[in-house]
């Protein structure tokens, strides 16, 4: 196992140019207002429920960056409003989801936000059941290891999950098959309200992976460098035939578990304090305003667009029409009329 952490004057990794840099922030600021916006909509009674991406930003866009979305599979869950932006998902998509509007493109509004498959940018289905997606990913990765090709597979879970008989089994049989995946535990050292020392007795989530015969390395997940650096070293393991890599993002979630959740009950207030100095995006901002790369005016601006962005498509999906009582009974039954 190994670490690294957060650095605002190294210099670039491969294959990242300062403007990559701009653009992986940019999409972390919309990621961040949509999410805010999803909270307020929630409180609205518009919005059933949310689980917030929040603190966990820089660790979801420094990985897909790391990744080619033209030809690597990508299984996440229902935290990763970032991942699913950097993919090229729309905010429109997404937020015709958490208000179940008609034309919703991942499960046509028939189940709870960010669930379901989203084919346009190769997302496979997804739902709450914690680690199930881990299995699944290990099936997709041997599948592309028989026919030969080249593609990476990555997984994406939390600490909680990392609990679960399905990771076990996920990681044992990629392990003994070596498989070409990429295991992504984005560690919030929460479960709900479950800290993390009553789900393991280790420091690290990534300590495991030497049981399974792979290796494990544990970052700074406010630091997007630091992901897409451990994520683009794991590609190249896996497309190289190496196997797979356990990624630990050491992450902060910013708000309570969801929308119907009070983290005051159970989380100590120096915790609470703590974790906003570990805020992602500020880390961000200040690693591009010391590389030179940004003022705080440009910050303001990027700040100012993703707001304009965000109230347009707010506008835009509040307006759509919610699916017909009819087509409740549609894709159930072979034969089933179209609405
Ligand atoms: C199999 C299963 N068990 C329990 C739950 C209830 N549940 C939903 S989210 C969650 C916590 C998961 O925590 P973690 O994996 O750390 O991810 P985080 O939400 O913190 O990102 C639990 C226990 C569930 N959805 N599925």
């Amino acid at each position: 196992m190994t670490s690294s952490s957060a650095s605002g004057d190294a210099a670039l990794p491969d294959g990242l140019s300062d403007s990559d840099l701009l653009d992986m922030y940019r999409t972390m600021v919309l990621s961040r207002n949509l999410d805010e916006r999803v909270w307020l909509l929630n409180r609205q009674g518009k919005a059933a429920i949310a689980a917030s991406a929040q603190g966990h930003e820089a660790a979801q866009i420094g990985t897909i960056k790391a990744l080619d979305p033209s030809r690597d599979h990508f299984l996440i869950y229902y935290r990763q409003f970032t991942a699913m932006l950097g993919l090229g998902t729309t905010p429109s998509e997404l937020l015709s989801g958490f208000l179940a509007k008609k034309g919703e493109p991942m499960s046509g509004a028939r189940q709870f936000p960010l669930h379901g498959a989203h084919p346009r940018v190769d997302l496979f289905s997804f739902s709450n059941v914690v680690a199930t997606q881990l299995p699944h990913a290990v099936g997709v990765a041997l599948a592309d290891k028989m026919r030969g090709s080249d593609a990476v597979t990555i997984v994406f879970f939390g600490d909680g999950a990392a609990s679960q008989g399905d990771t076990h089994e996920a990681m044992n049989f990629a392990g003994i098959h070596g498989l070409p995946v990429i295991f992504m535990c984005e560690n919030n050292r929460y479960a709900i309200s479950v800290p993390i020392h009553k789900q393991m007795p280790l420091e690290s989530v990534a300590a495991r992976a030497s049981s399974y015969g792979f290796p494990g390395v544990s970052i700074d997940g406010t630091d997007m460098l630091a992901a897409y650096e451990a994520v683009s070293a794991a590609a190249q393991r896996a497309r190289a035939g190496d196997g797979p890599t356990l990624v630990e993002a050491n992450v902060e979630r910013l708000l309570p578990h969801t929308t119907d959740d009070d983290h005051t009950r159970y989380r100590p207030g120096d915790d609470i304090e703590s974790m906003k100095t570990r805020d992602p995006l500020a880390v961000t901002r200040n690693m591009l305003i010391s590389r030179g790369l940004l003022s705080d005016a440009e910050a303001g601006q990027i700040e100012a667009e993703a707001k304009a962005t965000v109230n347009a498509v707010t506008d835009e999906v509040d307006a759509l029409p919610y699916p017909t009582t009819e087509s409740m009974y549609e894709h159930l039954f072979a034969g089933s009329r179209s609405q």
